[in-house]
C-alpha cells in the first residue's frame, strides 16, 4: 500500500515542492488548508491535481485531530505557518498562535489519534512528524557557521514562535518517544516564492525593469546576509529526514553566504543591466531588529542523510528572473494566486 503524507501549508512554496517530491516517491499526499474559499486552494489543485485536500487550521485543535483521523497519515509534515518576519512585529499574537502553538496542537493531534501516553513505549508504526524550523531562530549568531548545537537568540517575533516550536517538537521526542524532528532550514527561494521575500521581490522587479514596466527597485539592508538555496532542494531533505531510523533534528542550507547587495547585482547582471541605476535605499523596509548574518554548515544533513543542494546560488537567481520575464510577457499578473509556474 502507498506510504501516505499529511502536509499543512500546502498552498505555500515548499509545500508544492514536497507534495511534488513525495508523489513521484509514490505516496498517497494529502494537504491540509484552511478557509472556506482560499484562491491559494485552487491554485494548488491546478498545479498538484493528485494531491487530496482536508479541511483544517492550526489555529483549531478540533479541525487538525479530525484530519488526522481522516486521513490516518504515515508522515505529517508541519509547514504552516506565518512566514513573513516583518508581519511577525505587526501581528505577533497571531504568530505565536499559528507558527508557535500551531506546533503544539499539531503534536497533540497526532499523539492523542495514535494513543501515545506518558511512560507506555511509543506504538510501533507510529505517525512520524516534521517540523519546519528556521535558521532564524539563530538571529543574532554566536559563531558562523551555525549548526544543530549553535544558540539561539532570535530577533524577531517570527523567530521565536519557531523557537517554540521547535523545543516542543524535541520535548515531544523526550517525553512521549514521539517520532518527531525538525529541520532548521535557512532561506530557500524559488520562482514560487511568495512576492513579499526579498529574492522574489528583486527577480520580479528586475524583470518588470527589463520590460519597461518599472523604473526602480526600493529596498531596506543591503549590508544582511543570507545563505540562499533552491526549495526544490531542501524539501528532498525534508523527506530524507523521516526515513533515518534514528530521529534527529539537521540544519540545511548551502553553507555559503551572499549580501541582499549582491543578491541584487547577480539578478540585473542576469538581464545585462547595472543594479545602481535602479535600487534606491528606504529606511522604512528595515527591521526593527535585523538579522545581520547567517550561514549553514550542514556537514550532518551531508554525512548521516547523503543530502547535498544541486543548485548554486547563480543558478537560482537565474532561474527566478527568467521565470519572471516569462511570467511577465505573457500576461500573467504576480499578485494574482492563480499565477504559479
Ligand atoms: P509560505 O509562506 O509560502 O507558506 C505558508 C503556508 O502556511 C501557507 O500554505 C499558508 O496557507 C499556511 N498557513 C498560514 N496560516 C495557517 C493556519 N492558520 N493554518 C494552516 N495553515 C496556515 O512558506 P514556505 O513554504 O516558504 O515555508 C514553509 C515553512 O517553512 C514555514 O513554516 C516557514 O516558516 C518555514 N521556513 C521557511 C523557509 C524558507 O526560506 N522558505 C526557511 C525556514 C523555515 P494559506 O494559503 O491558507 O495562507
Ligand atoms: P527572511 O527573508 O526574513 O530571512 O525570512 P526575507 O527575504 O524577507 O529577508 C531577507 C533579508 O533581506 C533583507 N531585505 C529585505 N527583505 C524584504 N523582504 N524586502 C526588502 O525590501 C528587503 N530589503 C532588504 C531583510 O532585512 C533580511 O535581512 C525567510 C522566511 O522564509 C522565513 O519564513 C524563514 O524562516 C527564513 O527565511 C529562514
Amino acid at each position: 500500500m502507498a506510504r501516505r503524507a499529511l502536509i499543512t501549508g500546502i498552498t505555500g512554496q515548499d509545500g508544492s515542492y514536497l507534495a511534488e517530491h513525495l508523489l513521484d516517491q509514490g505516496y498517497e499526499v494529502w494537504g491540509l488548508a484552511r478557509g472556506q474559499a482560499n484562491p491559494r486552494v485552487s491554485r494548488m489543485r491546478k498545479l498538484l491535481s493528485d494531491v487530496q485536500v482536508v479541511r483544517g487550521d492550526l489555529l483549531d485543535q478540533g479541525s487538525l485531530i479530525s484530519a488526522v483521523e481522516r486521513v490516518r497519515p504515515d508522515e505529517v509534515y508541519n509547514l504552516g505557518a506565518i512566514s513573513f518576519v516583518p508581519m511577525s512585529w505587526e501581528q505577533a499574537e497571531l504568530t505565536a498562535e499559528v507558527t508557535g502553538m500551531g506546533v503544539l496542537r499539531m503534536l497533540e493531534a497526532i499523539r492523542v489519534c495514535s494513543g501515545v501516553s506518558r511512560g507506555a513505549a511509543a506504538p510501533s508504526g507510529q505517525i512520524r512528524f516534521y517540523q519546519a524550523s528556521s535558521s532564524e531562530m539563530f538571529g543574532q549568531v554566536t559563531e558562523t557557521p551555525q549548526n544543530e548545537r549553535t544558540a539561539f537568540h532570535p530577533r524577531s517575533p517570527y523567530g521565536v514562535a519557531k523557537a517554540y516550536g521547535h523545543f516542543l517538537t524535541q520535548n515531544y521526542r523526550e517525553s512521549y518517544g514521539m517520532y518527531a524532528v525538525s529541520g532548521i532550514l535557512f532561506n530557500h527561494e524559488s520562482p514560487r516564492r511568495g512576492a513579499e521575500f526579498v529574492t522574489r521581490k528583486v527577480s520580479l522587479a528586475v524583470a518588470r525593469i527589463k520590460l519597461g514596466m518599472a523604473t526602480e527597485l526600493r529596498l531596506g539592508n543591503l549590508e544582511a546576509r543570507r545563505d540562499w538555496g533552491y526549495a526544490g532542494d531542501y524539501v528532498k531533505a525534508m523527506h530524507l529526514m523521516l526515513q533515518a531510523d534514528v530521529p534527529e533534528d539537521y540544519v540545511i542550507g548551502t553553507g555559503h553566504m551572499k549580501s541582499v547587495r549582491e543578491l541584487a547585482e547577480a539578478a540585473f547582471d542576469a538581464v545585462g543591466l547595472d543594479w545602481e541605476q535602479y535600487v534606491v535605499t528606504d529606511q522604512k523596509l528595515h527591521r526593527p531588529a535585523e538579522v545581520d548574518l547567517l550561514c549553514a554548515d550542514p556537514k550532518k544533513a551531508r554525512t548521516q542523510l547523503g543530502w547535498e543542494p544541486r543548485v548554486s546560488f547563480d543558478e537560482l537567481v537565474a532561474m527566478m528572473v527568467e521565470s519572471d520575464l516569462r511570467l511577465l510577457a505573457d500576461g500573467g499578473d504576480p499578485d494574482q494566486d492563480s499565477s504559479w509556474p
